[in-house]
């Protein structure tokens, strides 16, 4: 599997699964409808100054209602896979009350959809849309709302359980604690450390209890997802510039990784964390339920960091703890969201994870770029988002080689979507979405990416 046949391609393993990534506020809309109750996305969204124009989930792509279409144009392509979420404040318009049967009855209808098309559903249980009503009694803050958490995660296993083989905790809780409490760019929009901090230990403690309620419940296969970024220094023979490198691939990627697949938090972050917090809220026994074995670990890739000790006077920081950390451009070529794009970086993730992290099977469960495409004459040639495509699935069949058990890749994303605090403005799909008509044109990169399943390789 490691290396190009004859013909010239490069293969990837027997069974190797191959799809397409969404999530549930940036492409259902139906806002308010069959009993959805707003999450902390509709309040953020409406909030002046946060999103893009102003731009809210409210339609999105109407997913809700064109999920039928959406399905069978997955079908068309030949995607084996869709990771989709389930909205909490469909399921418990409370947060934590009774469970709304007609916000079941969707995913419900969605999942035999994707079974009739020969398509295995994933499900991501919280991709950020967290009930407003629980942020307003603390959100991630206080433990509760992990408890709250795993319970809706098992009414959501109960309905669905018989029919969706994997089940994902989490998406990404870095953004959630550090986007969402410490910076702001994200729901919910705070911006105290102490807060972030323990958000990120609930939300861990959150997906602790979640996976211990859906194994209970005989889930087969249970993962979390998070993005991760390798992260080098500029020099690597200047020891402040490794000690920035060190503390940022803490913050990012150890803080979670570790926990999770170790079940015990770094000394570093533990020390860095007690700089802002009391870490009482880290509960005897958390760390164990926390790192109890998970069967898949979701890896979001988008771009590398590069980062120096920071000369002369610390200055603010955005993330707790960085004010002597620089983070420096590394003068690679950029996509529409200025993320620098570079494909080895995907290679060097999933071989260190391989080393650092052994006997955990991996899946990419989220790779993908936004650029400025257009329309015309009813096709998008988006030749640069092919290019990217291409190059990071050349540096995944790579890291293969070197030792990654990596089992599937998943595209970010099907199509076009509400794009957070960006707003409509940034298109990462490998489909159109024209927001007026809400019609669908596959990309250029769609069609080449069903070439690539279709033969299994590139
Ligand atoms: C991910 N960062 O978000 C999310 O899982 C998707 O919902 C989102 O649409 C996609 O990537 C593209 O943005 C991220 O600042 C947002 O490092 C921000 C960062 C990483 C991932």
């Amino acid at each position: 599997t490691d290396d190009r046949t004859g013909t010239g391609l490069a293969l990837f393993p027997p069974g190797f699964r191959w799809g397409v990534a969404t999530a549930a506020y940036q492409i259902e809309g139906a806002a308010a409808e069959d009993g959805r109750t707003p999450s902390i996305w509709d309040t953020f969204a409406r909030t002046p100054g946060r999103v893009h124009l102003g731009q809210t989930g409210d339609i999105a792509c109407d997913h809700y209602h064109r999920y039928a279409d959406d399905v069978a144009l997955m079908r068309d392509l030949g995607i084996d896979t869709y990771r989709f979420s389930v909205s909490w404040p469909r399921i418990r318009p409370d947060g934590t009350g009774p469970v709304n049967p007609l916000g079941l009855d969707f995913y419900d209808r969605l999942t035999d959809t994707l079974l009739a098309a020969g398509i295995a559903p994933m499900v991501t249980l919280y991709h950020w849309d967290l009930p407003q009503c629980l942020e307003d009694r603390g959100g991630w803050t206080v433990r509760e709302t992990a408890h709250h958490f795993a319970e809706y995660a098992g009414a959501v296993y109960d309905r669905l359980g018989d029919r969706v083989r994997t089940w994902t905790t989490l998406n990404e809780p870095w953004c959630s604690a550090f986007l969402g409490y410490a910076t702001g760019d994200q729901a919910p929009g705070r911006t105290e450390p102490d807060a972030a901090f323990r958000a990120a230990h609930h939300l861990l403690l959150g997906h602790g209890l979640a996976a211990r309620a859906l194994r209970a419940a005989g889930a087969r296969e249970i993962s979390i997802t998070v993005n991760l970024t390798p992260v080098s220094p500029r020099d690597p023979q200047d020891r402040h510039d490794v000690a920035a490198a060190g503390l940022v691939d803490g913050l990012h990627n150890r803080i979670f990784l570790d926990p999770i697949l170790n079940g015990r938090y770094p000394a570093d972050m533990l020390e860095h964390m007690a700089r802002f917090t009391t870490l009482e809220h880290i509960a005897d026994g958390d760390e164990e339920l926390i790192g109890a074995p998970i069967d898949l670990l979701g890896v979001n890739y988008y771009a590398p960091t590069l980062v120096a000790a920071k000369v002369g006077t610390p200055s603010s920081d955005r993330f707790p703890g960085t004010e002597g950390v620089e983070h420096l451009d590394p003068g690679l070529p950029v996509t529409a969201m200025g993320w620098p794009v570079e494909a080895d970086g995907l290679r060097r993730l999933l071989v260190r994870l391989a080393r650092d992290y052994p006997a955990t099977p991996l899946m990419i469960t989220e790779n993908g770029a936004a650029y400025h495409d257009s329309a015309e004459d009813g096709r998008v040639a988006d030749a640069e988002r092919v290019d990217y495509l291409r190059t990071h699935l050349l540096a995944a069949h790579r890291a293969i080689g070197e030792g990654a058990d990596l089992r599937g890749y998943l595209a970010w994303s099907l199509m076009d979507n509400f794009e957070w605090a960006y707003g409509y403005e940034k298109r990462f799909g490998l489909v159109r979405v024209d927001y007026d008509t809400q019609r669908r044109i596959p990309k250029d990169s769609a069609l080449w990416y069903s070439g690539v399943i279709g033969r299994n390789g590139i």
